[in-house]
């Protein structure tokens, strides 16, 4: 069975950062989904607002008639949709975090901005909702309690469950940034939670590297863990240079025997056999220029399938009698040989 990848339209960005405006023209949003299925890529990752932009302006009407208009434009590529995610971090109303705000009126924003999500998400066919819970935390401690907030994100994912039965959500899990401290940090406090809903089977995963790296986690011993609950229902790789901001770097750009891990955990467990993808969320670095700024892609992927070869080259016979010696110094350098060893 052959991988399957998916990327996000926010992944070719203008470059802009916390210090600076965009530095490249923004590309249009239909020539970005054509460019990604010339590059091999098969589907797309999607915020609400990627779908339909300034949803929050828009009618019940009209953003069905758009999502059926990038439903279109998939079909006609060849393209489906993996996930729709709501961007909750953006609008006024999520200032003090979305579902876990002080704000009873801005929790039930979120919630009904989510279930907007799950209704683009039927009409593009896709059964996946991502929840990435950009702020919900605090930024200064004692400005919540977290007992609340850990109760507040499980009503709004029971909101989400009960509001469509065939919808499935991951939860990304990220330690901090933009929040200080967030209620879930990591792949294991989210599993715990999603055991609280009321269909844990319907709660999984999105291990992103780079989240797992900010929380000084071994990112394939996540993958891992999320894979041993089955509840991996996708992955954003990429790569991060330690305890900096999220980078975003192409994936193995950094920690290349991380990458390789990732890539040896998700094929020894035939990760996209119920349909998954090997998802990307990489940014073009800012000093790329316009025609280049799929690079971090194509180059995630290229590296992504170098590793996958590396890793069904793996001698687990050679393994074992360096674990049946205990010599792991043998092991560690055959690993090194095999990534150098063109
Ligand atoms: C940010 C997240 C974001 C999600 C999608 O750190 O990675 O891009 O993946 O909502
Ligand atoms: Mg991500």
């Amino acid at each position: 069975m052959s991988f399957k990848f998916s990327v996000g339209p926010w992944n070719v960005s203008e470059g802009a950062d916390r210090f600076g405006p965009p530095v490249r023209k923004s590309i249009k949003f239909a020539e970005k989904l054509r460019n990604f299925k010339n590059m091999g890529i098969d589907a797309i990752q999607f915020h609400d607002d990627d779908v339909v932009p300034n949803i929050n302006e828009k009618s019940k009407k009209e953003i069905e008639k758009e999502a059926k208009e990038v439903k279109k434009i998939l079909d006609n590529l060849g393209l489906v949709a993996e996930f729709v995610a709501p961007r909750l971090w953006e609008d006024i109303r999520t200032v003090d975090g979305a579902f876990t705000s002080n704000s009873i009126e801005d929790r039930e924003y979120a919630i009904n901005r989510a279930k907007t999500s799950v209704d683009i998400a039927n009409i593009l066919n896709c059964k996946l909702i991502g929840l990435w819970y950009a702020r919900e935390g605090t930024y200064c401690y004692e400005s919540k309690n977290p007992i609340s907030g850990f109760d507040h994100l499980v009503i709004g994912l029971n909101e989400i469950l009960s509001y469509d039965e065939n919808i499935k959500i991951f939860i990304e899990a990220k330690p901090n940034e933009p929040i200080d401290r967030s209620f879930l940090p990591t792949i294991g406090h989210a599993l715990a939670l999603a055991n609280k809903t009321i269909s844990p089977n319907r709660v999984g995963v999105n291990l992103e590297t780079a989240h797992a790296i900010l929380a000084g986690l071994d990112p394939a011993t996540e993958i891992a863990f999320a894979l041993y609950f089955n509840k991996l229902f996708a992955v954003h790789l990429n790569d991060q240079n330690g305890l900096r901001y999220d980078q975003d770097k192409a994936f193995g750009a950094e920690n290349l025997r991380q990458a390789f891990n990732q890539v040896k955990v998700l094929v020894e467990n035939n990760y996209g056999k119920n349909g998954e993808f090997v998802g990307l969320d990489v940014q073009a670095m800012r000093t790329q220029k316009l025609d280049d700024s799929y690079k971090a892609i194509k180059n995630s992927i290229k590296v992504f399938k170098l590793l996958e070869e590396k890793a069904k080259k793996f001698d687990y016979n050679f393994q074992k009698e360096c674990i049946d010696k205990r010599d792991y110094e043998e092991l560690e350098i055959y690993v090194i040989e095999l990534l150098l060893n063109g």
